[in-house]
């Protein structure tokens, strides 16, 4: 699990992703597509759009930006908020039916775009980012499993 340290280390950086989550949102979630192209199935509202119609695509741009919102209020939960994600386990497990190795995969995806677009993320940084990270993903399984959601 990570340290309360390493929370605030990460949200030193995160200044720029908070400021414009549509923007780097939009990026997640394209590399996301690009990285794991049945992703893009589990959207509905992007499931049958070729390519080019996930540029500059608003929809895309607006569920992007909701993302990254609510990783930065995990973030500034400093992992002691449980609420946050256990709204966000109970939608993705019985809403979306989103299995929970996507959870992984676009933790792997937001830990690339941030090292490459965000300034000054150093290796310390980074393994503060990567350990938050899991963090999210083991309380988004703990969460899973309470729900008896296997997938
Ligand atoms: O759950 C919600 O609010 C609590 C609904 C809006 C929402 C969705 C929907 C939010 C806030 C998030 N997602 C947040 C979020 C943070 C983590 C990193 N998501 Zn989410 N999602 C929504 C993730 C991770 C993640 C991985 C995958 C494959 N998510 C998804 C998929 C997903 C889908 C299909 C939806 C339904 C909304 C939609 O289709 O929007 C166009």
């Amino acid at each position: 699990c990570a340290s309360a340290a390493e929370f605030i280390s990460v949200l030193s950086f995160w200044g720029p992703l908070k400021a414009d989550p549509k923007s780097y949102g939009e990026v997640v979630l394209q590399r996301l597509f690009e990285t794991k192209p049945d992703s893009q199935k589990l959207f509905t509202k992007f499931a049958d759009l070729p390519k080019e119609q996930l540029q500059n695509n608003p929809d895309l741009q607006a569920h992007g930006g909701i993302v990254l919102c609510k990783l930065t209020e995990f973030l500034q939960g400093g992992g002691r908020d449980k609420k946050t994600l256990k709204d966000l386990a109970e939608s993705h497990a019985k809403q979306h039916k989103i299995p929970r190795v996507y959870f992984q995969i676009i933790s792997d995806v937001i830990f690339e775009v941030v090292v490459e677009k965000i300034e000054g993320f150093g290796t310390d940084a980074q393994t503060a980012l990567k350990n938050v990270l899991k963090t999210f993903q083991t309380q988004m399984g703990e969460f899973y499993d309470e729900l008896g959601f296997d997938d």
